[in-house]
């Protein structure tokens, strides 16, 4: 069965990420739709009534309206059939998807919004804690044996994972370069074929902490969750 699927999100290089390489990767259609375009409001007038007052959601159907960037990974993976079934397995992707989701705070707001000083501030802060994230996604990985974290085929955590270190480059391009195994597995994401695409054509992220903006049709607009 088609389902109609939306997903509604700001402008902003974070957690929409990866639901949308899940997407390409797994060739699901989806439309992306920013939330003022989608409710033709303000934010902070859709805010309320969205059932857990954050995006990204996911609109199925016009009909049930799913938040929390984890629960649409996992339903993208359902959906495309790819969910990992080995229970042992699927509970080994589940801890290295959440461990990724952790690098999202402070990470994605610092490379998303901060400027000057603050930037440098936050960055100085946090470092020591992605290079100890990093450190144990890495050794995961080469425990592991295989060219992703479960399978020779990527998965939801995997992508999640891609999206924080990809970040991770326009925070400290320094900090993956410790890891060449994360590298590696990084540059295996961008070289399939869909995903490439993908990367290819999305909104650049450019003046990070200066004055973040993203490239959408060509025009710069400042990153946020109101229409510009
Ligand atoms: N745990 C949630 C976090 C969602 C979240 O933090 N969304 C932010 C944007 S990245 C948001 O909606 N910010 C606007 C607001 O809180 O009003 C998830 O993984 O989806």
């Amino acid at each position: 069965m088609t389902h109609k699927l939306e997903l509604i999100y700001f402008k902003m290089r974070a957690l929409a990420e990866a639901p949308r390489l899940l997407f390409h990767y797994t060739n699901i259609k989806y439309e992306d739709h920013m939330s003022w375009d989608y409710y033709d409001k303000e934010w902070s007038d859709v805010k309320p009534n969205i059932p857990f007052k954050q995006l990204p959601m996911l609109i199925i159907d016009k009909k049930h309206e799913i938040c929390q960037s984890m629960a649409i990974m996992t339903f993208i993976e359902n959906l495309a059939g790819i969910n990992i079934t080995e229970p042992i397995l699927n509970a080994k992707a589940n801890a290295i998807m959440q461990s990724a989701q952790e690098l999202f705070m402070p990470l994605n707001p610092t490379v998303n919004f901060a400027t000057g000083e603050r930037f440098i501030k936050k960055k100085d802060d946090m470092t020591p804690f992605l290079l100890s994230r990093f450190e144990d996604l890495e050794k995961a990985l080469k425990d592991n044996d295989k060219k992703f974290f479960i399978f020779d085929e990527p998965r939801a955590c995997d992508f999640v994972t891609f999206h924080h270190l990809d970040l991770s480059k326009m925070l400290d391009l320094s900090i993956i370069k410790k890891f060449p195994r994360l590298e590696k597995f990084s540059e295996d994401i961008m070289s399939i074929k869909s995903v490439k695409s993908y990367l290819d054509k999305r909104p650049e992220l450019i003046d990070v902490s200066v004055e973040p903006k993203l490239i959408i049709d060509g025009v710069p607009h400042p990153t946020g969750v109101k229409k510009t």
